[in-house]
């Protein structure tokens, strides 16, 4: 699936001969293409120039290992395991702009949930489709677990805190919520998610384990900017990168996790319940930048 992301870094180094200055640049706008942003590609180039220099390498095979290592250091953050609740309940909330999967991988995350052994209820704070709340139930019915609603249109902050409610009442160990998708600049429904936030820290006494948010893969540097806005309106606890088993260029991945200090938990690989990876650095890098003669013989 990731065979293409970085093709053009890939060709970099199997077509050129040597590490001359026009390389740096090549580099750059090929890590510009793969969606990374411009800030992040020019301090990649950076550091490999300098290393190329001190380490006086002059193998491009080894310069493209240099760049590997250095892509699994930015990629590779504290605390990218999923926190499992150790009171209970325990909370998840997720966040999004819409459509990047946040329902979809609530059903992922229930099933990872009860794969623990831990008992997941569903909060369909999406209050704001009435589909959404039916798109929650429907999962909750293939994974027979049970899903808390509240009226179209209510509070969405309500129904989060009537799931922690429900959830203490019947010995539930883990609420995840849903929460309808919002454009990041849209300040009112920035402020509602605040709510929820507030809302459930309050029940709870603490923060919740994991704020999510969820972000499409596809999306390219928007998602950026959208990770940003979401950290100060409601504090991120990681990312959730979906789709990565489309067209996705991939190059976000290491944009956020160079820009922000956010690890990236799990990678959405499908639109099934099990397809829900936790995220592994060295295997992403592997898979993005594989040799050159394994690039040309999967075109
Ligand atoms: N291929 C693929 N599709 C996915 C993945 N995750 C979600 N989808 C699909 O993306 C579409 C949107 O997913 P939803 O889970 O409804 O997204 P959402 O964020 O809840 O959307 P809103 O509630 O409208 O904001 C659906 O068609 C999902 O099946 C993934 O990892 N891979
Ligand atoms: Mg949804």
């Amino acid at each position: 699936m990731l065979k293409r992301v970085f093709r053009r870094v890939t060709e970099l180094f199997g077509l050129r001969r040597s590490l001359d200055e026009d390389f740096y640049a090549e580099l750059e706008e090929a890590l510009v293409s793969s969606d990374v942003s411009l800030r992040t590609a020019t301090e990649l180039a950076e550091y490999l120039r300098t290393e190329i220099r001190r380490q006086d390498i002059a193998e491009l095979e080894a310069a493209r290992d240099l760049l590997k290592e250095r892509l699994v250091q930015v990629l590779s953050k504290e605390h990218a395991a999923l926190t499992w609740p150790q009171e209970l309940p325990g909370l998840y909330l997720m966040v999004g702009v819409n459509g990047t999967g946040k329902t979809t991988t609530i059903a992922k995350l229930a099933c990872r949930a009860m794969s623990k052994g831990l008992r997941p209820i569903l909060a369909a704070a999406d209050t704001f489709r009435a589909a959404a709340g039916e798109q929650l139930e429907e999962w909750g019915r293939r994974l027979e677990v049970q899903v808390i609603k509240g009226r179209p249109g209510g509070d969405p902050a309500a129904v989060v805190f009537d799931a922690l409610q429900a959830a203490s009442a019947r010995g539930a160990d883990l609420v995840i919520a849903d929460t309808a998708g919002r454009l990041h600049t849209k300040r009112n429904l920035m402020e509602e998610l605040n709510k929820i936030g507030r809302v459930s820290k309050e029940k709870l006494g603490r923060p919740p384990e994991e704020t999510l948010l969820v972000v499409d893969a596809t999306t390219g540097q928007n998602a950026l900017a959208q990770t940003k806005e979401f950290q100060q309106v409601v504090g991120l606890t990681g990312i959730v990168l979906t789709k990565l088993d489309t067209a996705a260029k991939g190059g976000i991945v290491i944009t956020i996790a160079d820009e922000t200090d956010l690890p990236i938990k799990c990678i959405g690989t499908g639109e099934q319940p099990e397809d829900l990876e936790d995220f592994d650095p060295r295997g992403f890098v592997e898979a993005i930048l594989e040799n050159s003669q394994q690039a040309g013989e999967g075109k």
